[in-house]
């Protein structure tokens, strides 16, 4: 079912960022527009964005008149206006579970996985390509796959059984790792989660479809 709101998703669709905000308003079923912005489609260097988000960054939401910028809080924003109850005293302990593995994913994982290992395979000129670099990233990031890994040996998702806003962050960083073509025989519960999750429609259109490089 299609909730109709009067939601604007500014960014453009290929950035990480961006694609959490996509998926998760494709999940809840929200109606929204996508406007197109960042890198090559210019926009937000302009006034009218800065006042937005004086950061010029991607993605800020427009809901209504009301503005909100930092992926994370909009997903958690775009969950509890459309589940209230998920954020009551009542469930605190499931939703503060939820909001753990997010800010994990976001403070701890993205930066070694994301800014450096990520970006070297998808920006690095063939001549400059390094093994031994490749190695040097690979092994600062391992100890925390693992811990993503061991955690998806318990639970199907990363919060524990059903799908949550805990699997958005996630989900679009496990997506780049699967497609970097390098060895992760020891992170098997990563590769089902992601096929779990390529189950899931909305993932495929937000996330999956876009090559490694795409902007
Ligand atoms: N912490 C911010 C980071 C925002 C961010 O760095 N966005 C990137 C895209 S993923 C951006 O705006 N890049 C500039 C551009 O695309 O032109 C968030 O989670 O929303």
């Amino acid at each position: 079912m299609i909730i109709k709101s009067n939601l604007i998703i500014w960014g453009r669709p290929a950035a990480l960022n961006v694609q959490k905000i996509l998926w998760c308003a494709q999940e809840l079923g929200l109606s929204y527009t996508n406007n197109v912005a960042g890198q090559h489609y210019g926009v937000i260097k302009e006034a009218h964005f800065l006042k937005m988000n004086p950061n010029g960054r991607i993605p800020v939401i427009d809901d209504d008149g009301f503005i909100l910028y930092e992926s994370n809080a909009i997903i958690r924003y775009l969950w509890a206006k459309t589940f209230p109850s998920d954020c009551t005293s009542e469930h605190l302990q499931s939703w503060s579970h939820q909001d753990q593995w997010m800010d994990w994913t976001s403070a701890t994982l993205y930066y070694p996985l994301f800014r450096e290992f990520f970006l070297y395979f998808a920006r690095t000129p063939p001549e400059n390509f390094s093994e031994a670099k490749v190695s040097q990233l690979f092994n600062s990031i391992e100890p925390l796959m693992k811990i993503a890994n061991d955690q998806l040996g318990q639970a199907p998702f990363i919060a524990g059984k059903a799908f949550s806003m805990a699997d958005i962050p996630l989900g679009v960083l496990i997506d780049k790792w699967e497609k970097i073509d390098q060895k992760k025989s020891n992170f098997l519960n990563l590769s089902l989660y992601y096929d779990r999750l390529l189950e899931r429609k909305d993932y495929f259109n937000c996330v999956a479809q876009y090559a490694l490089n795409a902007v």
